[in-house]
């Protein structure tokens, strides 16, 4: 192998923290190289990690000690969540063969990791569902000094209720629940969940398949905290919902907007990046938080217990921090980045909701108990 070509290699094992950067400057010297290339070659791979305000945590902290790098990774996501070629990128930098499976629910996503033996390396839960998956040891903690990129995350994402210590998450995107619609179909604007009972509508709306949403909506419409646990509000809120169900054409999630662009759908509950790629074919779609409030969310990566491809899963969370990586994940997504370094080279960013907006949003959190008093109310409202 020729010289160059042998230091070509050797920067790309830096990148991937096959090497130590101790090890790196006394290979690359071996090789001929003068200290002061060294120290620019040093200096561009830091730039290309994207390690900002990390505490130089890459200095010394090699993933090498996680082992080698295993030849797959098995990724299991939301729908519609990713950038077209961030899975690509990865395959081609890292020689690592990726699987990419998609969920359309939390629920459905922690069925199948309770169903045992499911081998995925990554999963991207939302908040609320998180301390369920550790109280059942369903993920594992993350080997946080791998994970070098940290630094580039927004302290508003660090340290949040459901991972006090951040010691399984780490945010992927960030976004709202609330009514998209076709502005060319609907005169008047769109502003509450009360649309939902409007008999005009009839057939042209939707509601999520998701029941933690639906209830958690009709529970804000009638003017009470989306995480309710008392009987009477629950009940009430059950009867709304069958009221609502009258009108709608199903219960869809993301799938839901092939039938928005073609006008199939008119109104729609759904998620704001979501209708952003909506919005992408069909520019008459505008997305509101409903004034009675609405949910606000932060997904994670987390790693399953037992996953097979340790390595690759703390490769593939430092590689979605690089800023680079992040800005692409969200200009295609339509939400928000937690990560700080990515929204100062996006052209466009999702802006954190205002003081104003925040006192209608509520984040979802883990009912405890009461998860099978609503699992109930759900399938009640469903079979109706
Ligand atoms: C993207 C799904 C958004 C995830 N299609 C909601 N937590």
């Amino acid at each position: 192998m020729s010289k160059r070509k042998e230091v070509k290699q050797l920067v790309k094992q830096l990148e991937r923290g096959g090497v130590s950067r101790r090890e790196f400057v006394s290979r690359a010297l071996t090789l001929g190289l003068s200290l002061s290339s060294v120290g620019v070659l040093l200096g561009a791979c830091k730039d290309k990690r994207g390690t900002v305000g990390s505490g130089g945590e890459t200095a010394d902290g090699p993933m090498a000690e996680l082992g080698p790098i295993e030849k797959k990774l098995h990724l299991y996501n939301w729908s519609d969540y990713i950038a077209e070629d961030t899975v690509a990128n990865f395959e081609k930098e890292f020689g690592v063969e990726v699987t990419y499976d998609t969920y359309e629910s939390n629920e459905e996503m922690v069925a199948k990791l309770q169903a045992g033996a499911s081998g995925y390396d990554i999963v991207v839960p939302t908040g609320y569902i998180t301390p369920v998956l550790v109280a059942t040891s369903l993920i594992e903690p993350l080997s946080k000094k791998h994970i070098t990129n940290g630094g580039n995350l927004s302290p508003l994402f660090r340290k949040l209720p459901f991972d006090p210590d951040d010691e399984y998450t780490v945010p992927w995107q960030w976004g709202t629940t609330g009514i998209a619609y076709r502005t060319d179909k609907i005169k008047i604007p769109v502003d509450s969940w009360n649309v939902f009972h409007d008999g005009k509508y009839a057939n042209k709306l939707t509601m999520m398949d998701d029941g933690r949403e639906v209830i958690g909506a009709e529970l804000r419409r009638r003017g009470h905290s989306l995480n309710s646990t008392d009987p009477a509000e629950l009940a009430q809120a059950k009867a709304g919902c069958i009221d609502a169900k009258q009108n709608l054409k199903a219960y869809i999630s993301a799938p839901v907007k092939a039938q928005l662009i073609s006008g199939d759908v008119w109104i729609s509950q759904l998620w704001d990046g979501d209708t952003a790629q909506a919005r992408k074919e069909q520019t008459h779609l505008a997305f509101v938080i409903p004034k009675e409030g609405c949910t606000i969310w932060s997904d994670s990566m987390c790693i399953p217990r037992n996953a097979p491809n340790k390595r690759a899963a703390h490769e593939w969370i430092n590689y979605i921090l690089r800023p680079e990586v992040g800005a692409a994940l969200s200009e295609a997504t339509g939400y928000g980045t937690p990560n700080a370094a990515a929204a100062g080279v996006m052209k466009e960013v999702v802006p954190y909701p205002t003081e104003d907006q925040l006192k209608r949003l509520e984040y979802q959190v883990d009912l405890g108990r009461d998860i099978a008093t609503w699992d109930q109310i759900w399938t009640e409202i469903k079979s109706a």
